[in-house]
C-alpha cells in the first residue's frame, strides 16, 4: 500500500484516503493480472510450440484452472466495486453538504482561463447575463443587481477555508473543460450549459493547482489556476480585503472592477504574487 502511495500527490481532503486505498487495491489487481497472464502467454508460447505440435488441435485447453481464475478474478472485481468503488461514488454525489455549512462558489471554464465567482458577504450570487460578457467581465456579471454589488470575482484563483466543506458549482463558456485538483483528489468536467456541483473537505493549509484536465484547445496547456486552502482567520482576511479592493475600485470604473483589476492576469495568478514558470510560455 504505502510503495502506492509514495508515488501519489499529497492528500489533501477528507475523502483522499478513500479514493486512494480504491486506486492501490485496482493497481494491486492490475499488478497480478499483468504478471499472471505475462507469465501464462510466456507458457503458452512454450508449451504450443510448433516443434512439439506438428498437428494443429482445433478443441483447445479443457482444464479447469483458466475457467476457475477467470472465476476468481471476477469475483475480485465485483468484491472491489460492491464494497469501495460504488460506495465511495454513491458519498460523492448524494451526501452533498448544505449551501449554509459550505464555502460555495461558482467557477466557471472558459478558454484557457477560470473565472471565479464568490456570492460575498449576502451569500446570493448576483446575476449574470451573457450579453454582459466582455474581456473587462469574463463572467457576465450585472454590478446593477443588489445581489452583485459584493460579489467579489478573480481568475485563476480560488481561496477556500480549511476543514469547511466547499461546494463548487461547476460550468463553463465555450468547451469542455474539466476541473482537477489531484491534491483533493476531485475531477470533474464543466460542461457548456450545465452547472454541475462538485465538492469536497480540504483539510491541509497549502497552494495547489487547478489543471484543466480535458483537452480544450491550443492553449490547454496553460490553463492552470491555483487553490489556496488557509486557515478560516487567512481566509476571512483574504476575503475581507477582496471586498476593501472591490468597494474602492468601484468608485473609479463602470465595468466590473474586480475583473479590471485582474484583466492582466489571465494566464497566471494574481499579479500581486510571484508568478510560476510557465512551460512553452
Ligand atoms: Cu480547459
Amino acid at each position: 500500500m504505502q510503495t502506492f502511495l509514495a508515488m501519489f500527490p499529497v492528500q489533501a481532503s477528507t475523502h483522499a484516503a478513500e479514493v486512494d486505498q480504491m486506486t492501490v487495491l485496482v493497481h494491486w489487481l492490475m499488478l497480478v493480472l499483468f504478471v499472471g497472464w505475462g507469465l501464462f502467454f510466456v507458457f503458452v508460447l512454450f508449451r504450443f510450440r510448433r516443434g512439439a505440435n506438428p498437428r494443429a488441435s482445433y478443441t483447445g485447453a479443457k482444464g479447469k484452472i483458466s475457467k476457475g481464475l477467470e472465476v476468481a478474478v471476477a469475483i475480485v472485481e465485483v468484491l472491489l466495486l460492491v464494497f469501495y468503488a460504488i460506495p465511495a461514488w454513491a458519498k460523492r454525489v448524494k451526501a452533498f453538504p448544505s449551501e449554509n455549512e459550505a464555502t460555495v462558489v461558482r467557477v466557471v471554464a472558459e478558454q484557457f482561463a477560470w473565472n471565479v465567482h464568490y456570492p460575498g458577504p449576502d451569500g446570493k450570487f448576483g446575476r449574470t447575463d451573457i450579453k454582459l460578457v466582455s474581456a473587462d467581465n469574463p463572467l457576465g456579471l450585472d454590478r446593477t443587481d443588489p445581489s452583485a454589488k459584493d460579489d467579489i470575482t478573480t481568475i485563476n484563483q480560488l481561496n477556500l477555508p480549511i476543514d469547511r466543506p466547499v461546494l463548487v458549482h461547476l460550468s463553463s463558456k465555450d468547451v469542455i473543460h474539466s476541473f482537477g485538483v489531484y491534491e483533493m483528489r476531485v475531477k470533474q468536467d464543466a460542461i457548456p450549459g450545465m452547472s454541475i456541483p462538485v465538492w469536497f473537505i480540504p483539510n491541509r493549509i497549502g497552494e495547489y493547482e487547478i489543471a484543466c484536465s480535458q483537452l480544450c484547445g491550443l492553449g490547454h496547456f496553460r490553463m492552470r489556476g491555483f487553490m489556496t486552502i488557509q486557515t478560516a482567520a487567512d481566509y476571512q482576511k483574504w476575503f475581507d480585503d477582496q471586498e476593501k479592493e472591490l468597494r474602492s475600485a468601484s468608485t473609479t470604473t463602470t465595468a466590473d472592477p474586480r475583473s479590471v483589476a485582474r484583466r492582466a492576469d489571465r494566464q497566471g495568478r494574481p499579479p500581486s504574487r510571484p508568478r510560476p514558470p510557465v512551460p512553452g510560455s
